[in-house]
């Protein structure tokens, strides 16, 4: 393990790349990464950073989000496999290959067919403004009137210039903004399996076995499951909101490897998973070794063509403006 990380650190400093590592990550990845955060908050971070390549340990979304901010640096995803199966819920023009099984998840519903695109939606409801959250691909972030997070999509909808917006991909998070917003919210049918797997009972539970501890909750958990959380927020917000509080132990609403950081900056403090088994099998894909892989062999390499990059990295800043 030592000699991996040795090797990586003198590779990373000969090609003069940074190494980004998403909230998600394996606690290793995290620990040798130069910075951990949210998707957007990486990709920011790195797009001010002079340097020459960006290693992005998280899924394919995520470095795309970063060639777009970086169109001139070099982007590498060390898992070449590593896709979100969520932002894959939703296609610009071609039918969505819908995953029908998930790990430790088997209740699949999808309120559209196969072959649903998000032209049909925009189509369907012409004129009405499109935000789609950061989980997206580029493709379908330029075909977007809008960007938001999970911390802001509430906040954006509600300034945005029209009585209804769509909302793509995730449902929970759109059924969360509807909750909180008079505006008329027009859903997509997609959800992230670690997030939706989530039942109040698990909330109940949790809660009898850390009686006092406060409920952390991600909007990507089914709005029954926001409606009994102490906060909802996304990683970046869970940070800050455990720092900024005086209780002394929390039941965190997310993916695991959130834990790590959580536990890392909080020492004094005591945080449980909500449920062991909120795992995404795709940011754990990526390992020391795939990171030194990708920097020796330049596996693989993330870049948005221009024709996308360009409209969806204008969604992004008309989220910017706003936020
Ligand atoms: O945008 C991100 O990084 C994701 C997927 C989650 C979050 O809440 O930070
Ligand atoms: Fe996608 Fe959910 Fe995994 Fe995030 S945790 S990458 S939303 S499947």
């Amino acid at each position: 393990m030592d000699e991996l990380r040795d090797k990586i650190f003198e590779l990373k400093a000969k090609r003069n790349a940074v190494l980004l590592a998403h909230n998600y990550q394996r606690e290793e990845v995290q620990a040798i990464a130069d910075f951990t955060g949210d998707s957007l908050e990486l990709s920011r971070r790195a797009a001010t950073m002079d340097c020459d390549v960006i290693v992005f340990c998280g899924v394919n979304f995520m470095a795309e989000s970063a060639s777009i901010l970086s169109p001139d640096k070099t982007v590498l995803l060390p898992a070449t496999e590593a896709n979100c199966p969520m932002a894959d819920m939703v296609t610009v023009d071609t039918p969505r290959e819908l995953r029908m099984n998930f790990p430790g998840y088997n209740e699949v519903t999808y309120e559209f067919p196969e072959d649903f695109t998000l032209r049909d939606m925009k189509r369907r409801y012409p004129g009405v403004p499109v935000v789609s959250y950061v989980n997206t691909t580029a493709a379908v972030k330029a075909e977007s009137d809008y960007c938001c997070t999970s911390s802001n999509a509430v906040k954006l909808v509600n300034a945005i210039d029209s009585d209804r917006v769509i909302c793509v991909p995730d449902r929970n998070l759109a059924a969360w903004i509807a909750a909180n917003t008079k505006k008329e919210i027009i859903t997509w049918d997609g959800f992230c399996h670690v997030h939706d797997r989530v039942r109040p009972s698990d909330v109940d539970a949790a809660r009898a076995e850390h009686q006092g501890a406060l409920f952390v909750a991600h909007p990507e958990c089914r709005l029954e499951i926001c409606q009994m959380a102490d906060h909802v927020t996304s990683t970046s917000g869970m940070l800050r909101f455990c720092r900024e509080s005086d209780a002394r132990e929390f039941i965190i609403g997310t993916e695991t490897g959130l834990l790590y950081r959580l536990r890392l900056e909080n020492p004094h403090k005591k945080f449980h998973p909500l449920r062991s088994d909120m795992v995404c099998p795709n940011m754990k894909r990526t390992t020391l070794r795939t990171i030194l892989f990708a920097l020796e062999n330049n596996t693989k390499v993330i870049k948005v063509p221009e024709e996308i990059r360009v409209p969806a990295k204008r969604a992004l800043d008309r989220m910017l403006e706003i936020g």
